[in-house]
């Protein structure tokens, strides 16, 4: 299970399927073809926008979901964000850690009341988190330990960013997007110290996703 107490994940797979498609249709056929193999399922704007909040409740069926909306607005608005989120059927959230403990802290204590989690955005995946985000990178870890978030994301197109910022993170779980289409390897990133790998387009622009995160599975 996550870390902090609350959390629902199992740590089985140590998978998270990205399920970036813009359907309902799409994204509850793949989640049930791969049903049993994901230990969370990752929905963020593309398919939220399509299709509304409600797809979170149908695919929290399948497996607990994460809302990817990288949460990033004053305390008071990332409150009233995160309840929606929760109250939608959210087990997580990801939220930025960039705006600052208070911002960070209101999202914490909305997850604490629905025991789920939040996942603060660190350094990210793309070349762009190089500009802003990693200079301040192990800052960021250390706001989401005093904040109490259950975890941090951590980028898996560069391990050895992982390894450095598990040492600053201690016993929170890492995340790693950033594996197959971004470039990123599996077994590098956890062997770096994330919890869990996020895959996205490798499993969901496959012609067989079942067949495709049954290959990651391999990988482990
Ligand atoms: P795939 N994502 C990311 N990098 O890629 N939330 C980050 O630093 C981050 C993320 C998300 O590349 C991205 O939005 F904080 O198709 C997408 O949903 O495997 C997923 O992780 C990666 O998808």
């Amino acid at each position: 299970a996550t870390k902090r107490p609350g959390g629902i994940m199992k740590k089985n797979s140590r998978l998270i399927l990205a399920l970036d498609v813009e359907s309902r249709d799409k994204a509850n056929s793949i989640a049930s073809e791969t049903e049993g193999i994901f230990d969370a399922i990752k929905v963020g704007y593309p398919l939220m926008l399509s299709e509304g909040l409600s797809v979170i409740k149908e695919l929290s069926n399948i497996a607990p979901v994460i809302a990817d909306l990288k949460i990033a607005d004053i305390p008071n608005t990332n409150h009233l964000i995160c309840n929606r989120l929760f109250s939608a059927g959210a087990q997580g959230v990801i939220a930025h850690a960039f705006t600052g403990r208070d911002s960070l802290e209101a999202c914490v204590d909305v997850a604490k009341r629905w025991s789920g989690d939040v996942y603060a955005v660190t350094e990210m995946s793309h070349p762009g988190a190089l500009e802003f985000m990693a200079p301040v990178a192990e800052r960021m870890v250390m706001l989401a330990l005093v904040a109490g978030a259950s975890g941090i994301v951590a980028p898996a197109t560069r391990p050895e960013r992982i390894r450095a910022l598990r040492r600053a993170a201690g016993g929170l779980t890492i995340i790693s997007p950033g594996v197959g289409a971004q470039g990123g390897s599996l077994r590098d990133a956890l062997e770096a110290g994330a919890d869990y790998a996020i895959v996205g387009r490798s499993v969901y622009e496959s012609a067989n996703p079942r067949a495709a995160a049954e290959a990651l599975l391999d990988l482990i």
